[in-house]
This record gives structure tokens, C-alpha cells and sequence, in this order.
């Protein structure tokens, strides 16, 4: 059976706006038609399907507004896009505001839409402790017709913090394998002047307080003390003078690369002989999963879902948060261990490919509508 299914989602560069948009995209391949309401196009939804359609949402600069009624004027545009286009769901990604706009659409439109809301994170581990915030957050989760959460440990807190009785399902995230996947990488070191011998060490984010990056620089510094390595940082947010200052006080700038927000990350995770993902937040990491399929050994913490992705000893290894001692000790030892670096990266491609294909957790979701339109 196909579906008309509304997709919400914030269209910027981060990991909830990223699977937003490819499961849209994936749905609609399998023939579904998909209508983003979203405040600006999504990021990645360039090229999309003849089934999809995109509904902006729009907000008028009335002086009277200290604060321009964002949430207010997309419950409406949903309201509109489920009555005009007949949507079967709405699926909203991202508690807070999304969930609520959700709940006034749906009652605007007499119940005729059923609301799937998916927790991406720092909705609930942030947001989530925010006094003023987390009745709404729990409102909007209990409104919903069915939860999910990108892993068991999301769902796990979120249970927890917001004493939440209803069942939260896990559906792991996933990423399009036809773009992460190990890339030729002839050329592509010799443009950024990195000899062919040297090893590479990246690390990919926004930059936010919770990825700890001043962390990565401190552990890159260790590694390159022992062994002939640079560092690519990729991505930019609020912590980026910081890591760059941390950078230069540590004397590194010859062995670290900035490279800013890129759209060829699959090519540069491809030249990486290990990924470093030190966060004190992570629901997921979905970089994490980029770079596995790339074939790239992650190190991360023993953080949120971060032990769900990564398996330790298998994929790459998990230490403790801070201990970058551990850190550079695991990563050095890949680094320097050609037989071990070939079999992290053989079985981080397998669990990339196997358990969080594309396909698999596409019809997850399409199993979460079916129980939602069954009101189960
Ligand atoms: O990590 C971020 O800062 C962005 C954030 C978002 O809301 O887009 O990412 C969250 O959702 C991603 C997709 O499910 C997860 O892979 C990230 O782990 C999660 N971030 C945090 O929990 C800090």
C-alpha cells in the first residue's frame, strides 16, 4: 500500500534534517508520495522525485510580533497540506516544536491524520531538562500516535527523564550506501598536499560544545608524536575558533587540515585511516555510520547510542569520555597496525551494509505508519 506522508523535519546540516530527508527520499523511490513542510528546503533534497513536493512554510514580519509565530504558522501549513493532499501521516522529526505543531494540525483537521514523531537527541537530552520546556516535550511525545527514538539508550532517557510510559521503538538511523561507500581516493590526497604514506585522522561535526573537539586535538597531538599524521577536521560551528586557537597553542597547524562544511565528505572520510567522534551527547552519531561505510575504524565515547554503532574491538573501539589517553592508545595502535586497520575497516563496512541498510530500516518505518494507521 503507498502512503501520503507529511515530513517535518529542521532542513539545516544536522543529523536529524539528514535522515529526515534521505528516508523521504527512500520512501518515495519505493513509491510513496512525500510532501516536506518545512521552513526552508531541505539540505540534500536537490534532485528530488517526481513524488515529492515540497511545502514551505512561511511567516509573516508583523510589527506587533516580538517573536514571529514559527510554530503556530507551520501547525497551519500542516493543516492545510494534510486537507488539500489527504496525508495518510505526518512524521515529524525533532520533539520540540515539531511534535506540537503536529498535535494542533492533527486536532485542526478533526483527527484525520495520523502523527509518527521521531527523538533525534539533544530534543531530549538538552532540551529535555529545560524545565520550560519538558511538559511540552512530554505532551507532544504522549500525543503522538506512535515514538520512536534513534537508539535504545535515547529511548531509554527519554522514559526516564520524562517519566514517559507510552512505548518509544527504536529505529536505528541509516545512510545511502550508493553515496558512503570506500571512494577511489587517487588524487584526492595529493590536492591537499598530504603525502601518500602519511596517515589520516578525521574527525566530523558541527562543532557544538557537545562534541568535545578540543578533545580531538589533545588526542590528535598525542597520536602525532608517534606516528606521521595529519588531522582533517571537517564541518564549522560555535566551538570552531576554539579548536583552531588549541590547534596553534599546541604548535599543530602543519598537521591540521579545516576544511569547513563539505559535499564531498564521503571522498574525504575515504582517505581516513580513522575517525575520532569524542561527544558527551550522542544519541547516535550518524557520522559514525558515514565513515564505517566508508571502510574508517571509529573511536568514540562510551556515550548515548554511541556503543550501539560502534562495536568495540570489532568496528573500532569505545573509551571512556575524556580518556584521551585511551584514545590516542587505540588509535595508534590501528594506525600502526596494517592487518588490524584492514579487518576494523572490512567489518565496519559489514555492519554499515547489514544492520543499518538503508532498505531494512526503511521498512521500519513503513511498518511504524501501518501500526500507526492501525492504531495500534
Ligand atoms: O549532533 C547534532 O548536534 C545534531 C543533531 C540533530 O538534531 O540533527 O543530531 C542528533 O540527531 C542525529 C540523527 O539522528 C544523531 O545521529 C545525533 O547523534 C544526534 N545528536 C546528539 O544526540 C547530540
Amino acid at each position: 500500500m503507498t502512503l501520503k506522508i507529511g515530513i517535518t523535519c529542521y532542513p539545516t546540516v544536522g543529523g536529524s534534517g539528514v535522515v529526515a530527508t534521505e528516508l523521504g527520499k527512500a520512501l518515495a523511490e519505493k513509491g510513496h508520495e512525500i510532501h516536506f513542510i518545512t521552513s526552508s528546503i531541505p539540505y540534500r533534497l536537490e534532485n528530488g522525485a517526481a513524488n515529492i513536493y515540497f511545502h514551505e512554510v512561511e511567516i509573516n514580519q508583523y510589527s506587533v510580533f516580538r517573536y514571529p509565530p514559527y510554530d503556530i504558522a507551520l501547525a497551519s501549513k500542516m493543516a492545510e497540506v494534510i486537507k488539500r493532499e489527504g496525508l495518510d501521516i505526518l512524521h515529524v522529526h525533532y520533539a520540540i516544536p515539531h511534535a506540537i505543531s503536529a498535535y494542533l494540525a492533527k486536532e485542526m483537521v478533526n483527527g484525520d491524520v495520523k502523527v509518527v514523531t521521531t527523538l533525534h537527541g539533544t530534543d531530549i537530552t538538552v532540551l529535555g531538562h529545560d524545565p520550560s520546556l519538558s511538559d511540552m516535550i512530554r505532551f507532544g511525545i504522549e500525543k503522538s500516535d506512535v515514538v520512536t527514538a534513534v537508539s535504545n539508550d535515547l529511548a531509554e532517557q527519554t522514559a526516564t527523564l520524562l517519566n514517559i510510559g507510552k512505548k518509544i521503538e527504536t529505529i536505528y538511523n541509516f545512510i545511502d550506501n550508493r553515496t558512503y561507500y570506500p571512494h577511489d581516493t587517487t588524487n584526492i590526497k595529493k590536492q591537499l598536499g598530504i603525502n601518500e604514506s602519511t596517515k589520516v585522522v578525521a574527525h566530523v561535526s558541527n562543532f557544538r560544545k557537545v562534541k568535545r573537539t578540543p578533545d580531538v586535538v589533545t588526542a590528535f597531538a598525542k597520536i602525532q608524536q608517534e606516528i606521521d599524521a595529519v588531522m582533517l577536521f571537517i564541518g564549522e560551528g560555535p566551538e570552531l575558533t576554539i579548536v583552531r586557537q588549541e590547534v596553534e597553542r599546541q604548535g599543530l597547524q602543519d598537521r591540521v587540515h579545516f576544511l569547513g562544511n563539505q559535499k564531498r565528505v564521503a571522498e574525504l572520510l575515504s582517505i581516513s585511516d580513522v575517525k575520532l567522534l569524542l561527544s558527551e551527547k550522542e544519541s547516535f552519531g550518524l557520522v559514525i555510520l558515514e565513515a564505517m561505510a566508508c571502510g574508517v575504524p571509529v573511536i568514540g565515547t562510551n556515550i548515548g547510542g554511541i556503543p550501539e554503532v560502534i562495536e568495540h574491538g570489532k568496528s573500532g573501539f569505545i573509551c571512556n569520555l575524556g580518556d584521551l589517553e585511551a584514545v590516542s592508545r587505540y588509535a595508534i595502535d590501528i594506525l600502526q597496525n596494517n592487518t588490524l586497520q584492514e579487518e576494523m575497516s572490512r567489518a565496519a563496512i559489514e555492519r554499515a551494509t547489514k544492520t543499518f541498510h538503508q532498505e531494512l530500516i526503511v521498512s521500519q518505518y513503513e511498518e511504524i505508519y501501518k501500526k500507526a494507521l492501525q492504531g495500534e
